[in-house]
């Protein structure tokens, strides 16, 4: 059975929201990052991490993409010009909206305080809105790479509900409207319930 370790407050409800779609028996362990239930499975410290038998996967995209693939859900298959589509989604949305949040983050409580550059975040929200705009006048379907949700659409939702917690400007109607549906399904609601 697979093991999650990473509290729901963090990166890690990625992966348990998949897991919730894919109805695989899985064992949550709700650890904080840089704890000692974490640094057992991965000295790295980060979550999530997931323990699949005698092997561990550390970041959230190695491990959404190796179930997706695994379990052939939630993703278009490899080698396929939809794949590359979903992937490109996926990179963008990593580089223009977790890295912006990320950044936020830790100039907001992670770094040590002298090394914080708090000004830095109105520049944050700026670039945040302007990525979002450009992302929400490419939403073509129901979801990113087609109509159904798939690995990027994870990644996204997961990312725009972390921009309302951490007080980010409010995003475009598509993408509120668009939150709205993935927030709806049932996978979404046990993992925002664990
Ligand atoms: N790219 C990694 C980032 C993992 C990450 O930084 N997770 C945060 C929690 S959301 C963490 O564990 N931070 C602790 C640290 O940076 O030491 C992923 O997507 O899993």
């Amino acid at each position: 059975m697979y093991k999650l370790v990473g509290n729901r407050a963090t990166r890690a409800f990625r992966p348990l929201w998949l897991l919730e779609e894919l109805g695989v028996p899985y064992e949550h362990v709700p650890a904080a990052p840089r704890s000692e239930e974490v640094r057992a499975v991965s000295p790295l410290g980060k979550v999530p991490v997931l323990v699949d038998g005698d092997d561990v996967i550390a970041d959230s995209m190695a491990i959404l993409t190796y179930l997706a693939d695994k379990h052939g859900a939630f993703t278009h298959p490899a080698g396929t010009v939809a794949r590359a589509r979903q992937d490109a989604w996926t990179f963008r949305v990593l580089d223009e909206v977790d890295a912006v949040l990320w950044t936020a983050a830790r100039h907001s409580f992670l770094l040590p305080e002298d090394q914080r550059v708090p000004a830095v975040k109105e520049s944050l929200k700026v670039e945040f809105s302007h990525n979002l705009e450009r992302i929400a006048g490419e939403l073509t379907s129901d979801c990113l790479a087609g109509d159904e949700p798939t690995v990027p659409d994870i990644v996204l939702a997961h990312c725009l509900g972390w921009a309302r917690n951490a007080k980010f400007p409010e995003a475009p109607e598509v993408l509120v409207d668009y939150l709205r549906r993935l927030r709806t399904r049932p996978a979404f609601e046990r993992a925002a319930a664990l």
